[in-house]
């Protein structure tokens, strides 16, 4: 039987090789992938991001962390898919302006995929020009902001005031989140909601649509 811990292992130690290898037997084996994520995956970003910030992990610990991870996340994704057939609405993410931390935001992505949604993925670094022109261009339903600096996360005002300076900011509501951000800085900011996770953004996107 798979032990998931050598996953947890795989991504702290920054090793692709050996994350791809457990992910695969452990989808082999029938372990479902949103206890995979949480259970180990995540756990391992946190205990990396820990030790960097007690000065026992640098960036390129960092980094060939996140690229173990999202080695192990492009098999899940497509295990995460649902039926593109019931659209429950269009969505447009992104990390905003000076901000290049997208692992949890793709995760958010693909939840929202897998649960029905229409998702146009923006990417890192997004500034508030592009995310507007995104949703006027998609008719988007929700703007999904995330943040993971707390430097970079003010910026997510200048995105909503800059929707209400072109007039849009009753066409589409706003969701908010990433690590630092809470639910008071949410209301504080103006956004419609606000989720601490990738599974509950699922149930806060799908309220916000009905
Ligand atoms: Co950076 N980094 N990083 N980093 N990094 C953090 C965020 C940090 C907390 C580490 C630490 O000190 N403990 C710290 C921020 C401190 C702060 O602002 N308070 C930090 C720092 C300081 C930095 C740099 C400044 C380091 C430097 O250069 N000196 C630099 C900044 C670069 C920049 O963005 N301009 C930097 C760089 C990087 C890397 C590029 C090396 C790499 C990112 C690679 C990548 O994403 N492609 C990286 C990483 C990997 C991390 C940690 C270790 C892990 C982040 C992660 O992927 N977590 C992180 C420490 C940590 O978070 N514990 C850290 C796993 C992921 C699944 O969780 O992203 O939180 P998360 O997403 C969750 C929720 O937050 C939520 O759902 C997700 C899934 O459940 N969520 C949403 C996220 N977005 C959402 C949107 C929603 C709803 C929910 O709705 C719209």
């Amino acid at each position: 039987m798979v032990d998931l811990n050598l996953l947890y292992e795989a991504i702290l130690g920054g090793k692709l090789e050996q994350s791809v290898e457990v992910t695969n037997q452990a989808i082999a084996e029938g372990v479902e992938p949103q206890a995979i994520i949480n259970g180990y995956m995540i756990k391992a970003m946190e205990e990396v991001g820990q030790r960097f910030q007690r000065g026992e992990a640098f960036v390129p610990n960092l980094l060939m962390a996140a690229r173990a991870m999202k080695g192990s996340l492009d098999i899940l994704k497509p295990l995460m898919k649902g039926d593109a057939s019931t659209s429950l609405g269009k969505v447009v993410i992104g990390t905003v302006k000076g901000d290049l931390h997208d692992i949890g935001k793709n995760l958010v992505a693909s939840m929202l995929e897998g649960c029905g949604f229409e998702v146009i993925n923006l990417g890192v670094d997004v500034g508030s020009e592009k995310f507007i022109e995104a949703v006027k261009e998609n008719k988007a339903d929700i703007l999904c902001l995330s943040a993971l600096l707390t430097t970079t996360m003010n910026y997510m005002k200048e995105v909503i005031d800059a929707l209400q300076a072109a007039g849009m900011r009753d066409e589409v509501k706003v969701m908010v989140g990433g690590a630092p951000v809470t639910n008071a800085f949410a209301q504080q900011v103006g956004a419609d909601g606000y989720s601490e996770d990738a599974s509950e953004a699922v149930a806060v996107a799908r309220k916000l649509v009905s």
